[in-house]
């Protein structure tokens, strides 16, 4: 759940953060993610997966391709328009078939929270269309005592007897912290919900992972200090029903190194901080386990990226300012092999991501003013430089085949200018932003070669002459708070221009067994996507609260397209209760049936409503704590699949769950 007031226990030690210091209120949306290190009485599930905490969001929703690495869609939009980030790190997916979005190698024990930036509010890093989300470090910062602590945890699903196994240790003083977490999670196939006559059971959904993570800082002096983070994760043995293949390993090395500095000045929290980190992703796909594969294939993809960022931030009289430098080189390649039947017959090899090196720099700058305490300003702008360059030289000579006058590399400039207004009036507080930006095509888009899209069942290819996407985006919100009630109810609209878009080739013949045929990127004169949410917490009594949430997306663009994979109106309501160490909760959530895109092979699915119910509580045991959790999902063990279960896998029916957590 989105709770903003958590997010004050992170204080920075150096300095009052960017935001902290606001008299006025910012768009942005934090999502607190849960885990043994935090407050767990909040959340029903601790030990839940990070995926599910970014869907309590009501600008993302997921697509799921199995139980395990749901890809984020951002306002409607898939990753290739959002910049997702960890604590500022560009990181991008090594699958050609989205089996591993940036999210699937991090940890809830890794995080603390998400921050979301809708539209061009979210270019600090890049430019994006859709906004970006940072998934933020945990840490335990610098401390003015000696503390030290940990947890140790354990999880059952008895759906997929899903194994959850971990740790999390932490040491803080005031010149050194450090934390490091472990946690493993293990899951069979899973089982769909009940249907006459009918197994339940969805092959190929088991999944293995690994994470492994550490964070140590070093006050170096008052006003300097050093900090380093590792993570390391690993996935084994990953089924995707909604797909032709699993992947037999997933495996991301993430580091990072930084430096910052709080220079003594008259003005208040004067910060430079700079950040060079290196980050290195191997995804191996596999159909060994598949019956009736038509033709055995390897397909192995690597994406390495370094990068860094340098920023300052501080405050002048009313303003709060930062500007950014950051800069990465991605390498992304993908290969694949085929093994006709017939051993005499040749093998067939193709790169479908042809060894493509993207360098980016960009230039950041936002100023927030307050003119006084219920009127304030945020402008922010950017400049960035872009570079594609094809480094294998069979990737290119493939590439020409379609697109003879190729060269090697294409620039491109990205520009990115937003602005926001807030004014708060009595217990409303009205929110108004508009932005101008673009993007450039991602790799799959520009260079992808015969990449198989199970959805539609077409191959795509890539299209280099893409121009870069526009976008102009409104964002509106208007909230009413009390001490009993909170309100909050946002629209953000989309008016893309270049639309990049996969369409029909009848010229080209497909090289996957089975496809319908080749889909070549191309660009729409426009499209426009709607996202609207809103969210209510009423304190109806002591210790009784009552939450709803409901969320709404419509895309089209030009020449009637529906826009793919676009979420219909989606509800959630939930009734808490807690007092002193028991808290127990009921919700139920559901949708309406979604407006299907046939050009893009989508059904329309039903609407749906399912029941979840949670218990836990909480022992205290001299200074060590233990919490119990117990909960159910799905409680009546309703049969379903939504909009985003790709190729029309069906979700997860009754999970009864429990997490066990010691706090020492
Ligand atoms: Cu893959």
């Amino acid at each position: 759940m989105a709770d903003p007031l958590s997010a004050q226990q992170y204080k920075d030690s150096l300095v009052v953060s960017f935001s902290d210091t606001l008299k006025t209120k910012k768009l942005d949306e934090v999502v607190i993610i849960a885990n043994p290190s935090s407050n767990y009485l909040r959340e029903n599930k601790a030990l839940g997966s990070l995926d599910s905490y970014l869907e309590s969001s009501s600008s993302i929703n997921m697509i799921r391709r199995g139980a395990y690495a749901w890809e984020p869609m951002l306002n409607g939009m898939a990753t290739e328009r959002s910049v997702v980030t960890i604590d500022g790190m560009r990181i991008f997916q090594a699958c050609t078939d989205k089996m591993d979005p940036v999210t699937s190698y991090v940890e809830n024990t890794n995080l603390s929270r998400a921050k979301i930036n809708d539209g061009q509010s979210g270019t600090e890093f890049g430019g994006t269309i859709a906004g970006s989300i940072d998934l933020m470090r945990r840490k335990s910062g610098f401390n003015s005592g000696r503390k030290s602590g940990g947890s140790a945890f354990v999880g059952f699903e008895s759906n997929n007897k899903q194994q959850i196994y971990g740790s999390t240790l932490n040491y803080s003083d005031k010149r050194f912290f450090t934390d490091i977490d472990f946690t493993h999670r293990e899951a069979d196939n899973y089982r769909a919900g009940f249907r006459k006559g009918q197994s339940s059971e969805v092959n190929f959904s088991q999944f293995t992972k690994n994470n492994l993570s550490a964070i140590t800082g070093f006050k170096i002096n008052e006003n300097q200090e050093l900090q380093g983070s590792l993570i390391y994760d690993k996935a084994t043995d990953v089924g995707y029903p909604g797909l032709p293949m699993d992947a037999s390993l997933a495996k991301a090395t993430i580091a990072s190194l930084e430096y910052r500095y709080r220079i003594p000045s008259k003005y208040e929290g004067l910060l430079w901080e700079t950040k060079i980190y290196f980050n290195t992703i191997t995804h191996v796909m596999d159909d060994s386990h598949r019956p009736s594969v038509p033709m055995h294939m390897d397909m192995p993809g690597w994406s390495k990226t370094k990068g860094f960022y340098t920023k300052l931030k501080g405050n002048y009289k009313n303003q709060t300012f930062s500007t950014t430098l950051s800069g990465y080189k991605n390498n992304s390649l993908a290969e694949m092999t085929m093994y006709p039947e017939n051993p005499r017959e040749p093998e067939m090899f193709m790169l479908t991501w042809p060894d493509v090196n993207t360098m980016y720099s960009g230039l950041n700058v936002a100023d927030n003013i307050s003119f006084s305490s219920s009127l304030g300003l945020l402008v922010q702008g950017g400049l960035g430089m872009h570079q594609n360059k094809i480094a294998s030289e069979s990737g290119l000579n493939s590439l020409q085949l379609f697109y003879p006058k190729l060269k090697s590399a294409k620039t491109r400039m990205l520009r990115s200018l937003y602005s926001e207004i807030s004014y708060q009036h009595k217990k409303f507080l009205y929110q108004f932003g508009i932005g101008y930006g673009d993007r450039a095509p991602s790799v799959s888009e520009g260079y992808g070669f015969y990449l198989l899209n199970v959805n539609d069942n077409y191959d795509y290819v890539g299209n280099p002459d893409l121009k870069n996407e526009e976008t102009i985006n409104f964002n509106a919100a208007a909230t009413f708070e009390t001490a009993k009630v909170s309100v909050k109810g946002k629209v953000t609209c989309f008016y893309i221009t270049d639309y990049i878009i996969p369409k029909k080739n009848e010229r080209i013949s497909p090289m996957s067994m089975g496809a319908n045929g080749v889909k070549i990127y191309e660009q729409l004169n426009h499209a426009s996507i709607l996202n609207a949410g809103m969210n209510l917490d009423y304190k109806m009594f002591t210790n009784w609260i009552f939450s709803a949430n409901a969320s709404y997306r419509y895309g089209e663009g030009t020449g009637n397209t529906i826009l793919p994979l676009m979420q219909p109106f989606v509800y959630k309501m939930n009734l808490r209760f807690a007092r002193k160490s028991y808290f127990a909760e009921a919700s139920v959530e559901g949708s309406s049936k979604n407006r299907n895109s046939i050009e893009f092979g989508e059904t329309q699915k039903p609407g749906y409503f399912i029941a979840n119910a949670a218990l836990s509580k909480n022992f205290v045991l001299g200074n060590q704590k233990l919490i119990l959790k117990l909960g159910v999902e799905n409680l009546f063990d309703r049969y379903y699949s939504t909009f985003d279960d790709w190729s029309g896998i069906p979700r997860m029916g009754r999970n009864i769950y429990s997490n066990l957590i010691f706090k020492f």
